[in-house]
């Protein structure tokens, strides 16, 4: 007992006293000492640093994901697991075309989808015959992990995998102790067989199994497995090195705290904790001072964007014309690089095994722009290393007078993350005035601020929970995007919601006989995850043709996009009927008329 209250003491002085513990650093975790006031734990959690992995992952910046698979070849987002493993079968697969076009445009590392929901292998497995052997894809004696690794290795690239727990086709799903076995082979075999692995994805879906039951994952095991055999590799999403931002739209938080009492709910504490205090990854706040002080314990839990450069995951012929522009890709990158994450851009390959001509010309147009803007710093004193306390302000000066519209801020977050406001300002004939300001710094952070023709800028730190170290800061000129891209139009017809017969099942008089193509549901205010659906056209209201039957839209709620649905040919109607069957929440959703659309085009 006595050593205790000694080591309350003394952890007390010394975080107490922190200035003279500068170079104390807390790396990954740290349990605060019970007791101790909210400005103490805020000075320690300006101490908290990430690992060698976390750090060399953060600055990578911009990676690229890789989202191919049985769903390429069906379509879908979400496959089922009962598909034919002949269904995949790329024409023309040639993964150094990903991984070449990927280097060339500034990417990383390549993460992919060995396994997605659906259970398909993307490598010869022992685990399960649902895996490219069991496809004639190279006469079965393919492995897209294998070539898409050479690739990596040839174009210095590195490589990452996402291997989905939830496994919609595995037997034993649901029965925890046989199923994890089972994930820990495909693991193993995973990290064992193909060279240094940077990181591991496991998403965050879980379902139930055949049983009925809901699986249980063995994180503790599946952590061991790639602690040992990939030490270089961060664990994400589900692992406890790598956080989900919290949206599949490209969004990084205005403050994005990489120091934060979240961790991935993964064992009975850490999951009572996160309920207590109200926590998840989609929570907008994951690290103030508020919140530091309910906390006991503190984590380096930095932020990755993940976000498709097409509405879906998976290609789908139907997305070739809705690309992200170039102004929204900008926009993301500003979002996400530029507010203290990674970016992690899926670009999904097409039924060639090719990334589809129209993703590698925005891909290049997207890099160059980059380029336009990073290339030119304009400050001449922008390698810099200040150490700031509450209130410092510094000047910078510009190589002459200039055009700057953007602002980048790095802290040298080896040292921890620290700034907690801070503005930036610019000389206009004698007098200083505001050009932008924010909370955060972290890693990176980018700032945009309208058109200025000035020489000299200063930067005050406001407030910082310790001395802050600036490590870097930059002023450029970002050229305006002048968007051309056309948005595809919800609906084609325009339609008198009073003319709604029913509302359950959705029953709908669209005014006369249309030649209908398609329809569009729009999911954004239905909380479910995924739901099935059949949809019904008919002359008369009487006589009624089911054209699709047991449809499905799956990942709605993280990736709420609208969703475009094309009959085979097109059906001559004045009403139509959309049923949900059932949702993930267990029941029949419940779909708002405005919601859909109607195609004809
Ligand atoms: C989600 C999955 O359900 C999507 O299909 C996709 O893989 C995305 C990256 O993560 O949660």
């Amino acid at each position: 007992m006595r050593k205790f209250i000694l080591y309350i003491f003394f952890a007390g002085l010394l975080f107490m006293s922190c200035s003279q513990y500068k170079n104390t650093f807390f790396i990954k975790v740290v349990d605060f000492p019970e007791n101790i006031s909210e400005e103490e734990k805020v000075k320690i959690a300006a101490h908290v640093v990430p690992t060698a992995q976390q750090y060399a992952w953060q600055q990578m910046e911009l990676t690229a994901f890789i989202h191919f698979g049985m769903n390429t070849f069906t379509n879908r987002e979400w496959g089922e697991g009962t598909e034919d493993p002949d269904l995949f079968n790329p024409t023309d697969f040639n993964a150094e075309q990903w991984v070449s076009n990927l280097k060339e445009t500034g990417f990383k590392m390549v993460i992919l989808t060995a396994k997605h929901h659906d259970g398909f292998c993307l490598w010869p497995t022992k685990t399960t015959n649902h895996s490219v052997e069991f496809s004639s894809w190279r006469d079965g004696q393919g492995d897209v992990v294998r070539e898409v690794k050479n690739a990596c290795d040839k174009f210095d690239m590195k490589f990452g995998v996402y291997l989905s727990p939830w496994d919609r086709n595995a037997p034993n799903y649901g029965d925890s102790k046989a199923y994890n076995t089972m994930f820990i082979n495909q693991l193993t075999e995973l990290l064992s067989n193909y060279g240094e692995i940077h990181e591991v994805w496991f998403d965050g879906a879980n379902g139930e199994g055949p049983n009925g039951k809901l699986q249980e994952y063995d994180w503790e095991s599946f952590y061991n497995v790639i602690d040992s055999l990939q030490p270089k590799a961060v664990k994400a999403i589900m692992g406890n090195d790598v956080r989900w931002v919290g949206n599949e739209k490209g969004l990084g938080r205005e403050t994005e705290w990489s120091v934060t009492p979240l961790n991935p709910d993964i064992n009975k504490n850490i999951i009572n904790e996160n309920k207590r205090l109200e926590l998840k990854p989609t929570s907008e706040d994951l690290g103030s001072r508020t919140l530091i002080s309910k906390t006991n314990t503190l984590y380096w839990y930095p932020s990755e964007v993940d976000v498709s450069i097409r509405p879906g995951w998976f290609y789908n012929p139907d997305q070739d014309g809705q690309i992200k522009s170039l102004q929204e890709l900008a926009n993301i990158y500003f979002k996400s690089v530029g507010m203290n994450s990674v970016l992690l851009l899926n670009i999904p390959p097409d039924t060639r095994g090719q990334i589809n001509e129209v993703d590698v010309l925005r891909l290049k147009e997207f890099s160059s722009y980059l380029k336009t803007v990073f290339e030119n710093n304009k400050l001449s004193n922008s390698s810099i290393y200040w150490e700031a306390n509450i209130g410092e302000t510094k000047e910078f000066n510009l190589k002459e007078v200039d055009t700057i519209n953007t602002i980048m801020l790095q802290e040298d977050i080896q040292k921890g993350q620290r700034v907690e406001s801070f503005k930036v300002e610019g000389l206009f004939d004698n007098e200083w005035k505001i050009l932008t300001k924010g909370t955060t710094i972290g890693y990176k952070r980018l700032l945009q601020f309208e058109d200025v023709v000035i020489s000299k800028i200063r930067v005050t730190i406001i407030n910082t929970r310790d001395g802050a170290n600036i490590k870097n800061i930059g002023a450029y000129y970002a050229p305006p995007i002048v968007d051309t891209t056309d948005k595809e139009s919800l609906s084609d017809i325009g339609f008198d919601w009073a003319a709604v017969l029913l509302d359950e099942p959705l029953t709908v008089n669209i005014g006369k006989e249309y030649e209908i193509s398609g329809f569009t549901y729009n999911p954004n205010i239905l909380e479910e995850k995924a739901f099935t659906y059949n949809f019904y056209v008919s002359n008369d209201n009487i006589n009624w043709t089911k054209i699709i039957s047991n449809g499905e839209f799956s990942n709605i709620e993280n990736n709420p996009i609208p969703q475009f649905v094309r009959f085979d040919i097109k059906h001559k109607a004045k009403y139509f009927k959309f049923e949900t069957i059932s949702g993930t929440k267990g029941g029949k959703p419940v779909i708002n008329p405005n919601q859909i659309g109607i195609l004809t085009k």
